[in-house]
């Protein structure tokens, strides 16, 4: 080990080694005792036992039991069924454009991969349970638009929570669904991030996602801001041959033009013909909180249609419990694709439940026949499945008319809960949410949706924290310390709002430091990739890859972590997710496949009594060998 830390030394290998090199560099003696993967994973396993996983450590319910989730059927050894994969290949995205256009039969995206996921669970699902079904759904459900799998929160949630590289996930599900369309949703200027990038990175980031599998990317601005956009539809047309659908995020209600003055039907209008003539190949009404009623979905889609020549794909969140009418309007105002949710993953803040959708249209003109039996298979397994993730559910029981006041997105509302909780404010729910609305109004009435959606949520917790309300905001601001995504917010670092910000606020919260208006990303220095790489490889080792670089570009800290946690457990991504929640009790076993072909078999025997020094022994039975394990007991 000495000598291959020599050999493969930078200084080395660059030839500039000399006599005191070796005095000059201690690391050289640090010698790492290698592990195999099967005994990482062991230690995880057992870490996990004694220690709880962190992320749902103080929620478990010891007596909590579990059923075993049962695959839906499919023909292994059938050949895929062509889809809209091989459509796209076939057209191109420009003449795949028109062709969406004229299809009689309504289109559906699946987005139980990623949106539902994100919005009733706290975007917690695991590749592993993904994984189980990728390959039967893309066989028996090849007629599907779209599989909505990758973006939004899933890329730092996965390297945060899961310790898994979503790269990884997202080649897996690739090579497991070839046929159909693969989608993700992209944050403009802020890729998957909470912040603007350099330009620079968001494009390679795209190339590189093009190249390891998504085919359409659903591109939007949190402030309905199309400098935001432009950039990043220019990269998907001109980097890749993927699908660059550009969105109009919904808010307000255009029947109601008194309330919501700037959000009318002629606002949504000709954003929608800016967005067509930046490029966009297909128009997303992204209706992130599920404001959008149906008679309004009506006037909306026609409106649209009659204005721009790309197709119409509609996203709603069904928190109202409303959101099936509104896609029965918008279907007969002739909308081409609607986003639904597999039926167990479905309803509440998720999307519109595939399984029913699909019947509610049966008989009619723009029916798409799809088998309901499989559906409903599909629906049982994710329903047994989502058990697991019990930790992370939001508490919503009921649809709830109260998001027509608050307006907080779907995929928001999972995750404010627990920072209230976090905050102690678990109690005072009710009025963070109130305080979300009066924040909303104090920032001048903006469209809500990552980034800027959590910046109104750090408010309206700061405010509630502290006991003021937004009356006092204007009254004693200057005495007041704003959280720092709320000073960066009108500072103008993730955009521009329709109408610009209320000066006075503006005022208060930037304390004299001066705002400004053009694109955030201009202020940002090009990323060297070239120099980038050299730093990364030098700071992590020879083994990473060009995908951990982007990760690391957009996610610094997280991703020196998540490393940090590979170096020491190996990849835990193939660890059964109630064994990587929960662990495992005396007497139990699981069998993890730790790489093609190669399975362990884990039995955890008994735990032994805390010793002096506060560790436990386990001991386990591995692939039939007794194996003995200290563990340092943190409670
Ligand atoms: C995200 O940006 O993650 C969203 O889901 C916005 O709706
Ligand atoms: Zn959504």
């Amino acid at each position: 080990q000495f000598l291959q830390n020599i050999i493969s030394h930078p200084e080395f290998v660059s030839g500039q080694a000399n006599v005191d090199f070796i005095k000059d560099h201690s690391e050289l003696f640090k010698f790492k005792v290698r592990q195999d993967r099967g005994s990482k994973v062991l230690n995880f396993v057992s870490e996990i036992v004694v220690n709880g996983n962190p992320d749902v450590k103080d929620l478990v319910d010891p007596n909590r039991e579990f059923r075993r989730a049962i695959r839906p059927d499919y023909d292994p050894a059938a050949p895929y069924t062509p889809g809209t994969k091989d459509k796209l290949t076939e057209l191109g995205p420009e003449e795949f454009s028109k062709w969406l256009r004229n299809e009689p039969l309504i289109h559906y995206t699946d987005t139980t991969l990623r949106d539902a996921h994100q919005s009733l669970l706290a975007t917690r699902m695991r590749t592993f349970d993904m994984m189980k079904v990728a390959e039967r759904y893309a066989k028996m459900h090849p007629q599907t638009f779209s599989m909505e799998v990758w973006g939004g929160a899933t890329f730092d949630v996965a390297l945060r929570f899961l310790h898994e590289d979503p790269w990884e996930r997202l080649s897996k599900l690739r090579a497991a669904i070839p046929n159909i369309l693969l989608q993700m949703l992209i944050r403009g200027a802020n890729g998957v991030g909470y912040k603007a990038y350099p330009d620079n990175l968001i494009e390679r980031f795209v190339e590189q996602a093009w190249e390891t599998g998504i085919d359409v990317f659903r591109i939007f601005d949190s402030l309905n801001w199309m400098k935001g956009m432009d950039a990043c539809i220019g990269f998907v047309r001109n980097k890749t041959k993927a699908l660059a659908e550009a969105s109009i995020c919904y808010t307000g209600d255009i029947l109601d033009p008194k309330a919501h003055g700037k959000y009318n039907l002629d606002y949504y209008l000709r954003l929608a013909k800016q967005l067509e003539d930046a490029g966009a190949h297909i128009l997303c009404i992204k209706d992130m909180a599920g404001l959008l009623k149906p008679y309004a979905a009506s006037e909306l889609v026609s409106g649209l249609l009659d204005t721009v020549k790309i197709p119409i794909h509609l996203h709603t969140h069904d928190t109202s419990s409303l959101q099936a009418a509104t896609y029965m309007k918008a279907a007969e105002a002739g909308v081409n694709v609607i986003d639904v949710a597999l039926g167990s993953m479905s309803g509440l803040t998720s999307q519109p439940n595939f399984n029913s959708v699909v019947e509610m249209f049966r008989h009619t003109p723009r029916h798409r026949e799809f088998n309901q039996e499989s559906l409903n298979q599909f629906s049982n397994y994710w329903e047994t499945v989502r058990e697991y993730y019990y930790p992370f559910e939001s508490g919503l029981k009921a649809g709830t008319s109260e998001v027509f006041q608050h307006e907080i997105p779907g995929g928001q509302y999972s995750n404010l809960r627990p920072q209230a909780v976090a905050l102690g404010l678990g109690e005072r729910f009710e009025e963070v949410k109130k305080t979300f609305t009066d924040v909303n109004y104090l920032f001048g009435d903006i469209i809500k949706v990552t980034p800027s959606s959590k910046v109104v949520g750090d408010m309206a917790l700061y405010l509630v924290t502290n006991n003021l309300t937004t009356q006092d905001v204007l009254e004693r601001g200057e005495s007041l310390n704003f959280p720092e995504s709320v000073v960066s917010l009108f500072r103008g670092d993730i955009g521009q709002p329709e109408g610009g910000w209320p000066a006075d606020v503006q005022r208060v919260i930037l304390k004299g430091e001066q705002p400004f208006t053009d694109r955030p990303n201009e202020h940002l220095a090009p990323i060297d990739f070239d120099g980038e790489w050299k730093k990364f490889q030098e700071k992590f080792g020879e083994g990473v890859k060009f995908t951990d670089l982007l990760s690391y570009l957009l996610y610094p800290k997280v991703f020196e972590q998540y490393w940090a946690h590979v170096q020491e457990f190996g990849d835990v991504s193939p660890v059964p997710t109630r064994v990587f929640f929960y662990g495992l009790q005396p007497g139990q076993e699981t069998i993890i496949d730790i790489a093609r072909g190669k399975s362990i078999i884990i039995k955890l025997r008994s735990i032994g009594e805390v010793n002096d020094e506060g560790n436990r022994t386990l001991f386990f039975s591995f692939n039939g060998q007794t194996r003995n394990l200290e563990v340092r007991d943190k409670s």
